[in-house]
């Protein structure tokens, strides 16, 4: 089988003969069933979409293989993004692949330390700014528009195009659509893709039906939510912490077409749900990736029927990006002297 994600749903995309079907192996992500949330929740069927097992830890990779593949058969050489840190670290991979420039602006002292080194290591030239997400990308757009550079942000419908492929996946594995889709939410761009990709599968006839959208703004940078922008948006799941997403209008038509809501979690409720996810099925996704579980958690709290009912979470970065937040996470840890004596006693195995 081929590991060409381009190839693979070639007729679902802006795909032309002169576009290249480059790869780094994104897509084909796992559909995980859950062990225990499942249970606990009462749920139907609970499954995780391991989006941090694409090349580059992140979603990203989708829709950034459609967008650097338009930007070659364009003749562009420079692609511009603006970034929490995931789309820089996918910009950076496949801009390298591609032997493009890749120009990334990012808050300063605001992306999780793994995205900055995967950012550094593909050789991007990242400009940090004293100031949030929403003024980088009101940056990037600014120098696209002047400059012959091709924006990457999901304002790029190709980025959008490739990232529905992970609506496709699910219903493939599945058979069907599922009746609910969590899916954390910053720049909107990943809500709108998947709706986009499940009501396109519906109007091919490979889905009877499409999932209810739900979802989840961190409490701190929750503008749709509060139906105004977030001048200085805060949280600890720093790939979300964003005041006036790009895509908030088509955000807001895939959760009213689709019968869903879009709602937000506290930085608590994502610590505990982050917690929770390693501890109770062994899998580490970042922060921002938790706010889908936590979004779960929240909804059987509120009394939300879900017997029956299919589930799937989007995982959309992986733990390992975000080492510093893991790191709060001491209580397993003991620091004793290297003799047996003592880790007997301590493990009370006297
Ligand atoms: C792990 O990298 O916006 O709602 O600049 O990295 O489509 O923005 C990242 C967003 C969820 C939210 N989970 O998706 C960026 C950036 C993770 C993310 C989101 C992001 P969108």
């Amino acid at each position: 089988m081929c590991s060409c994600l381009l190839q693979k749903y070639e007729s679902f995309l802006p795909i032309g003969p002169n576009t290249p079907l480059i790869t780094l192996g994104e897509g084909n992500t796992p559909l995980v069933r859950s062990q225990r949330l499942e249970k606990e929740i009462g749920c139907g069927e609970l499954y995780f979409k391991l989006e941090s097992c694409n090349p580059t830890g992140s979603f990203k990779d989708r829709g950034m293989v459609l967008a650097v593949a338009k930007a070659v058969e364009a003749r562009s050489q420079t692609i511009i993004c603006a970034s929490t840190g995931n789309t820089s670290a996918s910009a950076a991979a496949y801009g390298a692949r591609c032997g493009l420039t890749t120009l990334v602006l990012v808050p300063r002292g605001k992306v999780a330390q793994g995205k900055f080194a995967q950012a550094m290591i593909y050789g991007a030239k990242v400009i940090a700014i004293d100031g949030n997400f929403d003024q980088a990308l009101s940056l990037v757009k600014s120098l696209a528009k002047k400059h012959p550079v091709t924006l990457v942000n999901s304002l790029n419908p190709n980025r959008l195009h490739g990232q529905k492929t992970a609506a496709f996946e699910i219903v493939d594995a599945l058979g069907e659509a599922p009746d609910y889709l969590l899916i954390p939410v910053g720049n909107a761009g990943n809500i709108t893709a998947y709706w986009l990709g499940f009501t396109e599968y519906y109007k091919a006839g490979r889905a009877k039906k499409t999932p209810k959208m739900m979802g989840f703004e961190a409490e701190g940078a929750a503008p749709i939510v509060l139906g105004h922008p977030v001048a200085e948006p805060k949280t600890v799941a720093s790939a979300i912490r964003i005041g006036n997403p790009a895509s908030w209008q088509s955000a807001i038509a895939a959760r009213d077409e689709s019968g869903g809501t879009i709602d937000c979690v506290s930085d608590s409720e994502i610590l505990r749900a982050y917690r929770l996810l390693a501890t109770a099925e062994g899998l580490f996704g970042e922060p921002a990736s938790a706010a889908s579980v936590a979004g779960l958690i929240k909804l059987a709290n509120q009394g939300v029927k879900m017997t029956g009912k299919r589930i799937v979470c989007v995982i959309t970065g992986a733990g390992l990006k975000d080492p510093e937040t893991a790191m709060m996470e001491r209580d397993g840890l003991w620091e004793l002297p290297p003799d047996l004596a003592a880790i007997e006693e301590a493990l009370e195995w006297n």
